[in-house]
């Protein structure tokens, strides 16, 4: 693992490091505007006081804080791959190149000794579990790695009870950020109640503290922080074009790691870009406060 000499100088001295994952940028923005919101999203976590670390997998090696060189590759190479948990050797072993999801981003963050990572939403349990079982190997890396993620909740095109349920199980702790309803990812609210609140960057930085305190399973911290009510897509508009998403995924037999690029493809496409106006609003929202919480963090 190659950590950039920027992040392992902020980690050695205690300044606050948040961590970015890349397949937002492969394969979760459209281009060309992708490479533009990986540059945005390392520019406001400078601006919140902290030293950015995006995280992917070049040529074989795992790198903790890409250059700009690097943050072009992740946003224009043809053909990346996407990369969790159990991707990383393969990918190692093999020489190859790819953009980490949450989970193989929690897990090289943590390795690294950065704790806070901001993403967009979390991956998780997919509608129609029952039949193929799909659930994001994003909450069982959650359930085994100490970080703390800022996301909106977990992706609306979810079975979002069903993954609240399985966080719950998995002892994943999540709490709300100034909000007693779970967000909804590209709404201000999935219409779930969350039971902890937090109102303050210092109070998410005293859970994390009363993690390592406590000790015990080594577990992430999911501070969930709605998009701003007047930035989120219309809930009508949003509901419309993901039943048509997931009725067009279901006849064209798009399933595994496809899925989740496929449909918010579709949401940005039928939503004639509004989808990805909220999406940024509520990755550029969290990435913020995840500079706040580090820094909070750091200063403790
Ligand atoms: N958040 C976004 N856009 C994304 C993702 C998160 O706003 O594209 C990515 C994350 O990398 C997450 C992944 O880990 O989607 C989940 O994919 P899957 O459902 O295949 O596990
Ligand atoms: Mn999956």
């Amino acid at each position: 693992m190659r950590v950039s000499d920027e992040v392992a100088e902020a980690l050695a001295t205690g300044r606050p490091v948040v961590a970015l994952e890349s397949t937002i940028i492969s394969h979760g923005l459209p281009q060309p505007r992708n490479l533009q919101v990986a540059l945005e999203l390392e520019d406001l976590v400078r601006q919140a006081g902290a030293v950015p670390a995006t995280v992917a997998v070049l040529d074989g090696v795992p790198r903790v804080g890409l250059d700009k060189d690097g943050l072009d590759r992740i946003a224009t190479e043809p053909g990346l791959r996407k990369l969790g948990f159990r991707d990383l050797a393969p990918a190692a072993a093999l020489g190859l190149s790819g953009a980490t999801t949450v989970s193989g981003t929690s897990f090289l963050a943590a390795r690294a000794g950065v704790r806070v990572f901001a993403t967009g939403g979390l991956g998780g349990v997919h509608r129609g579990w029952t039949t193929v079982q799909d659930e994001s190997a994003d909450i069982d890396t959650l359930s085994r790695t100490r970080i703390t993620v800022v996301c909106a909740g977990v992706k609306s095109i979810l079975d979002v009870p069903a993954t609240l349920q399985r966080l719950e199980t998995k002892q994943v702790t999540v709490v709300g950020y100034r909000t007693d309803e779970f967000p909804g990812f590209y709404l201000h609210s999935s219409g779930e109640p969350v039971d902890w609140r937090v109102e303050t960057p210092q109070e998410a930085a005293g859970i994390m503290r009363a993690q390592d305190t406590l000790g015990g399973l080594d577990t992430a911290l999911i501070v969930a922080n709605p998009v701003p009510a007047d930035l989120q897509l219309d809930p009508d508009l949003h509901d419309r074009v993901l039943a048509e998403g997931l009725r067009a995924a279901e006849e064209r037999g798009v399933t595994g790691q496809a899925i989740t690029p496929f449909l918010l493809e579709y949401l940005v496409e039928g939503t004639g870009g509004a989808s990805l106006e909220a999406n940024l609003a509520a990755v550029r929202g969290n990435t913020r406060l995840a500079g706040e919480i580090a820094a909070a963090w750091a200063a403790g």
